[in-house]
């Protein structure tokens, strides 16, 4: 099971195989839950993982802000259950899933993943993933690292490489501890953009730096989409991302207020359904 025996052959591979590298990524044949089920026989329920023959790499709650994704959602199990499996970790998936038809607030739902998870399970790394972004290399692994970890530097729909160098959107990782410095992440960048440029700036107003896997070890595919219903750009997200500093010690996990209306173990994820209310 060791990393180190792996041998790498060819350029691609298949997601099925035991070994490391880059992995062959397609959306063209839809995929179906119960296969997955069946590809994946050493799952507990809610999407739980840990390996039977060596200790965990880590304990990593991986937590997806969710609404209508369910095609996205069913390509995203397929790919990385196999690929988190490889790489030992001890997990979880959370599909955190904005109730109603409410403008979508993609950091909030985050932070109420990071406070769930914690309450299943005593998890110490977190990883924030879109629903839509699926690495293309198993050596990417979905762990935290000693500084807050960017995961998905080589999208491509940016031409395999950063949009920007403070970009910190999509795939990102952080401990406990690097989470709760930051105060977690903001709750009032209601629609799009932004919220991922205020997370930089929490962790670099802390004085920490982004961690980021090379550009060939962290190429992954999104998954083609349309603009989701009430999720505009948010026309307040320049003046908010200019405000940061002022603003992150009162706007975070310290003051995040939400309503589970329910919590359901399915077999390949744990959907936590939030009334994240309204801006
Ligand atoms: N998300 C949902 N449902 C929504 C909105 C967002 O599940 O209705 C989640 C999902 O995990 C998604 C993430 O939030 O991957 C990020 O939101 P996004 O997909 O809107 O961001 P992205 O940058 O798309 O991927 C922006 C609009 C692109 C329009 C492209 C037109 N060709
Ligand atoms: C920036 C946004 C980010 C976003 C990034 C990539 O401009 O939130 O583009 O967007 N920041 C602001 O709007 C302030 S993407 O090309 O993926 O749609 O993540």
């Amino acid at each position: 099971m060791s990393h180190s025996s792996a041998r790498r052959t060819g350029p691609t591979r298949s997601h099925q195989d035991p070994s490391v590298g880059p992995l062959r990524v397609e959306f063209t044949s839809p995929v179906n839950l119960d296969q997955i089920k069946d590809q994946n026989p050493n799952l507990q329920p809610g999407g739980r993982f840990r390996p039977r023959d060596c200790e965990a790499v880590m304990k990593v709650a991986i937590i997806i802000p969710f609404r209508k994704r369910e095609e996205h959602l069913k390509f995203w199990l397929f790919y990385l259950h196999p690929i988190l499996q490889r790489q030992q970790l001890d997990y979880g998936v959370y599909v955190i899933n904005q109730d109603g038809d409410q403008i979508f607030n993609r950091a909030k739902l985050l932070n109420v993943g990071y406070l769930e998870a914690l309450k299943d399970y005593d998890y110490e790394c977190f990883v924030f993933s879109d629903v839509d972004l699926i690495p293309m290399d198993d050596r990417n692994t979905y762990k935290c690292f000693s500084q807050p970890r960017h995961l998905s530097v080589s999208m491509d729909k940016f031409g395999f490489r950063l949009p920007y160098n403070q970009y910190f959107g999509g795939v990102s990782s952080m401990s406990k501890e690097q989470y709760l410095k930051i105060n977690g992440f903001p709750n009032n960048y209601w629609g799009w953009g932004g919220e991922d440029d205020d997370i930089f700036n929490r962790l670099s107003s802390k004085g920490m730096s982004i961690s980021r896997p090379s550009g060939d070890v962290g190429k992954c595919r999104m998954i083609r989409h349309d603009r989701d219903k009430k999720n505009d750009p948010n026309p307040q997200r320049f003046d908010r991302i200019a405000h940061t500093r002022d603003t992150m010690h009162k706007d975070g996990i310290n003051s995040l207020s939400y309503q589970v209306v329910k919590t359901e173990k399915f077999d390949l994820f744990t959907k936590v359904t939030v009334d994240v209310g309204k801006p």
